[in-house]
């Protein structure tokens, strides 16, 4: 048996008449009576006609946690949703429900973020309906050092994600952003809850700007953020965005626990928004590190020649300048 749905989507703009649905639901005409409302309360336009039946004008643009996860082909990521209209935060509310034991591979997904975090106390702009908000519960089962490739694997993740859906090659700017053109497509944001040998949780955070038009960013990001709306001048389906990004992390994850990065890692150097600039990169407490970017490591980390000409390697920090050449 097919649900209401299902069929209505089958034959989305076109009319199904009371009497098919009921065959194909094996429901009766009161009980599709009751779930054309229920899918009209969920945002869904149907027109019903006595003489013609139903027809889905219009599928929501919701990401309703059944929507998500029809077509999603994952064993664990994205399996158990927890949605919301508004959140202050995905990464608050995905550590709340981490230690209430919230299953690995739990997706937090909201409308809006009225307090979207960004790091260091940042903040990152999250308009209402238009762009992913998400973040993953993950528990590896591995060493705390294990996880120092999390954001790049998540910045391929969804890089990946992206191109397969919209045909739009983006860059990884390491650790932790897609660019396009040198804008601001997508931010990650890592945190680890732990010991220094045992992972408690991980929270893994992306905003993906999805269908913002350039007025719809705070007057300050207008010539520092894009997004795929922007770049492509349509409005894209966010949802299937969102299912080939878990499918794309759930694959990532699994290499990452196997301890086997080189795939990711390949397709960062390949795509690197940094390797081969003169840097700064502010990491921990220390002071900036001024140097150029040489090599992406299997593990996540960069290699950077210092000033001196000695190679050091980071493990993370925040490229604060960047330049082509040696200034
Ligand atoms: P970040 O600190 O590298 O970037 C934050 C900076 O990026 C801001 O200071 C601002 O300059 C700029 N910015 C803010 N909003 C946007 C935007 N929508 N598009 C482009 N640039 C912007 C990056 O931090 C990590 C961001 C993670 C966001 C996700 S959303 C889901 C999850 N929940 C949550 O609270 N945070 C993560």
């Amino acid at each position: 048996m097919k649900s209401v749905l299902d069929v209505l989507k089958a034959n989305q703009g076109h009319y199904v008449s009371g009497e098919s649905l009921a065959t194909m639901s094996g429901l009766t005409r009161a009980a599709i009576w009751k779930q054309i409302n229920q899918l009209r309360d969920l945002g869904y336009k149907i027109d019903s006609s006595p003489r013609k039946g139903y027809c889905l004008v219009m599928a929501t643009q919701v990401l309703h946690p059944f929507e998500i996860q029809e077509g999603l082909k994952t064993q664990r990521i994205g399996r158990t949703i927890h949605y919301r209209d508004t959140v202050d935060s995905t990464n608050i509310l995905a550590k709340t429900l981490a230690k209430e034991g919230a299953p690995d591979g739990t997706l937090v997904i909201a409308e809006e973020q009225t307090a979207g975090r960004g790091r260091l106390g940042r903040t990152w702009s999250s308009v209402k309906g238009k762009g992913l908000w998400s973040s993953l519960i993950l528990r590896p089962q591995i060493a705390t050092s294990a996880i120092a490739g999390i954001t790049v694997l998540t910045a391929v993740s969804m890089a990946r994600a992206i191109f397969e859906t919209t045909g739009i090659q983006v860059q990884v700017k390491w650790p932790n952003d897609l660019l396009y053109e040198g804008r601001k497509l997508a931010g990650i944001l890592a945190e680890l809850h732990g010991e220094m040998d045992r992972i408690h949780f991980l929270i893994v955070g992306v905003g993906l700007n999805v269908n913002q038009l350039h007025d719809e960013f705070p007057e300050e990001l207008a010539d520092r953020a894009t997004s795929l709306r922007m770049i492509r001048g349509e409005i894209l389906d966010r949802k299937l965005i969102l299912q080939r990004y878990l499918e794309q992390f759930e694959r990532a994850y699994h290499q990452m626990t196997d301890g086997n990065l080189q795939d990711v890692m390949a397709y960062a150097r390949e795509h690197s928004a940094t390797l081969g600039k003169w840097v700064t990169i502010r990491s921990g407490f220390g002071q900036g590190l001024m140097g150029e970017a040489l090599a992406l490591d299997d593990d996540g980390s960069l290699w950077i020649r210092d000033t001196t000409g000695k190679e050091v390697k980071v493990f993370s920090g925040e490229i604060i300048e960047e330049m082509e050449e040696n200034p």
